[in-house]
């Protein structure tokens, strides 16, 4: 729900504090890759990437957010303790996480949840509850294909908080928005990046980013400050 907090205006990140967990590993960062420690983890291991799926795409209020429902996708490896079933994918324009002090146009989230609590609220709970793999996208000069569907839908719920639209025409594939590299990831223990900011998250941020063009974020850049709240 967005009904008390937004990234804007007298409900947004300064009145957090009162909303969110005082923490002491919060969620996103400045990732200073010289100061980061070359570890073997293990892959990422992407379950059922590749299936089709069907899903509602949902105008939040602070997101785009894709429901999927279909078969069972997960992830494994990179030495987490359990399966991790995909609950939803969304966006944030611009980027959280930054990069060395650079701030990329788009970043994309998988959060899956930890089988062993059952479901994503019970998860959240934990500190190993939850595990979100990042993905980010640079400015480019082409379009990205797969994301056009994604923000056509999106423009069908730009109005109105709690709109949804069936992904009809797109249906969602993963594996198409992972980079072709997923060897190479920034991995550490954070928390939810919204109230309330559980430190419930394993956060695997890759390292390739994907292309999006500025005509591409320009269009759903609009839409966050039409939401009504
Ligand atoms: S993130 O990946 O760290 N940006 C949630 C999941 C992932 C992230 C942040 C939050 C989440 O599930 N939050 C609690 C549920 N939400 C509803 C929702 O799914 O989207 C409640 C809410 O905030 O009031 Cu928004
Ligand atoms: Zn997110």
């Amino acid at each position: 729900a967005s009904d008390d907090w937004s990234y804007w205006g007298e409900h947004g990140p300064a009145h957090w504090p009162g909303l969110c967990i005082p923490g002491k590993k919060q969620s996103p960062i400045n990732i200073v890759t010289d100061d980061s420690v070359k570890t073997d983890l293990g892959a990422l291991k992407f379950i059922r990437y590749d299936s089709t799926f069907y899903g509602n795409i949902t105008n939040n209020g602070h997101s785009v957010q894709i429901q999927l429902y279909g078969a069972p996708i997960s992830l494994q490896g990179a030495n987490l303790p359990s399966t991790y079933n995909l609950e939803q994918i969304h966006f944030h324009w611009p980027a959280e996480h930054m990069v060395d002090g650079s701030r990329d146009a788009l970043e994309l989230h998988f959060v899956h949840y930890n089988n062993g609590y059952g479901n994503i609220t019970a998860a959240m709970q934990h500190e190993n509850g939850i595990a979100v793999v990042g993905i980010l996208f640079k400015l480019s000069e082409k379009d990205n294909v797969e994301l056009a569907p994604i923000l056509e839908a999106t423009e069908l719920i730009s109005n109105g908080v709690g709109k949804t639209t069936e992904l009809t025409k797109a249906k969602i594939i993963p594996y198409h928005f992972l980079p072709k590299d997923r060897s190479k990831y920034y991995h550490y223990e954070g928390s939810l990046t919204t109230p309330g900011c559980q430190e419930s998250v394993m956060w695997f941020i890759l390292a390739e980013k994907l292309p999006v063009s500025d005509k591409q974020v320009g269009i759903s850049c609009v839409y966050p400050f039409h939401f009504v709240n």
